[in-house]
């Protein structure tokens, strides 16, 4: 096992080795780009040892918000052939061009801690973004939530891409018609380890109509071919909404808006309720079903301050299946597989984000346990995209930003 020092000096070396000057690329190869959400999770880490650096990757990422707020999930800044699909296939406009979808919201719940962690040296750049993050907030609201519940219009605009939440939405996408394409992914790592050809047929399906609507996104919304309430993502934003108006609050600004959205989110947290599962759930509106999964989402109700009884023991059955951290799929799930992407594996970062809703609502034993054991696979199977939750062993890319990046802000800290 390697020593404390020794990996908190590599994990600096990795982000340091995917900086291209303003933003930080996931790793290098696999994904040659800057992407939403890992991008803030990279910012964090930079915090740890070079602050200034930390805040002008959310500069750079905010730089590409569209004009009706949206923060698209890639921006492509410099053309590579080693990602697919690119900026041609996603045609998302803008300059540097991007995706058109967005990412889980994670930039106000992430600057927050940055911010108080210093504020004399973050405020100038908490000024100019708080305005741009009420304005993304803004765009969720009015995109991309339903019924007082948000939602995804493509599995990648959860960052949870094959995981078994979608498997009823994804079922309803015909993706027999893209025609031929080359994968990148499976030239970079195991196909094993990925999404099937059936799953990126209809991402691509997916791409396809929302291209064919301008990426207009109430057409997206209303039109697109997937559409499904993620609780994972409510949760986020949901928290999201709480520390920007904490951070406004904080800056003297008015944010009675912003508690309004936040109320709206908390009032429709028992609507996401499974009463078979016991759980919170991903539900399919084009099908009116639920996904009956025990995911990520019911994980990431603390972070939001949402707590529930009846979900704690059932939870706690599923994480004492594994070894190393909370895995992104039930392990008693009939599909369950330790192996690949979203429907198995533990992935640090979301055992950060879980922890900090541990944190939130006081599990202490809790937070300890999962901090223990995301260091201890990281010890392991180093600085992994993902782990394999019952040996720790490395899944996906190596030499990975958000993995190194939890390492220096919570895992690898005592
Ligand atoms: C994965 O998603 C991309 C598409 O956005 C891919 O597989 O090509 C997900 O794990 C996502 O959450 C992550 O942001 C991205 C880059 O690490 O990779």
């Amino acid at each position: 096992m390697t020593m404390t020092v020794e990996l908190d000096a590599r994990a600096k070396e990795i982000l340091r080795g995917n900086d291209r000057g303003g933003y930080t690329v996931p790793t290098h190869g696999l994904y040659p780009y800057q992407w939403n959400w890992d991008s803030v999770f990279s910012a964090w880490g930079f915090s740890t040892f070079d602050l200034p650096r930390a805040w002008v990757e959310i500069e750079t990422l905010f730089a590409s918000q569209k004009a009706d707020g949206m923060v698209p999930h890639i921006i492509f800044h410099q053309v590579d052939p080693g990602y697919f699909p690119g900026p041609d296939v996603w045609q998302g406009g803008g300059e540097p061009p991007t995706s058109g979808i967005s990412q889980p919201p994670v930039a106000a719940i992430l600057a927050r801690l940055m911010w108080e962690g210093d504020r004399d040296a973050g405020r100038a750049a908490i000024t100019a973004l708080y305005p741009k993050m009420v304005a993304w907030h803004r765009w969720w609201m009015e995109h991309r939530v339903v019924d007082g519940v948000a939602v995804v219009t493509h599995p990648w605009e959860s960052g949870r891409d094959n995981c078994p939440d979608w498997d009823h939405g994804m079922a309803g996408v015909d993706g027999s018609n893209v025609g031929e394409y080359h994968r990148r992914d499976t030239g970079h790592v195991d196909a094993d380890m990925r999404p099937k050809k059936i799953d990126y047929d209809r991402y691509l399906a997916i791409v396809y109509a929302g291209r064919s609507m301008g990426w207009d996104q109430a057409r997206v919304l209303a039109e697109g071919p997937f559409l499904m309430t993620d609780p994972a993502v409510h949760f986020i934003l949901l928290r999201a909404m709480d520390d920007l108006a904490a951070i406004g609050r904080d800056l003297g600004q008015d944010v009675a808006e912003v508690e309004g959205w936040a109320e709206t989110l908390r009032a429709a947290v028992p609507d996401m309720w499974n009463p078979d599962l016991g759980a919170y759930d991903a539900y399919d509106l084009k099908s009116g079903q639920w996904a009956n999964n025990l995911g990520t989402g019911a994980w990431l109700s603390y972070l939001a301050g949402v707590e529930n009884a009846a979900m704690d023991a059932r939870l706690t059955k599923a994480w004492d299946k594994v070894r190393y951290g909370i895995p992104s799929a039930d392990p008693e799930g009939a599909t369950f597989n330790p192996k690949r992407y979203w429907r198995g594996p533990s992935w640090a970062v979301m055992n950060a984000l879980i922890a900090l809703g541990f944190q939130r609502m006081g599990h202490e034993a809790w937070d300890a346990r999962l901090r223990r054991e995301t260091a201890d696979m990281i010890r392991i199977g180093g600085f992994a995209e993902y782990h394999d939750p019952l040996d720790g062993s490395p899944c996906g890319g190596a030499n990975f930003s958000w993995t190194a990046a939890i390492w220096l802000t919570w895992a690898g800290r005592d």
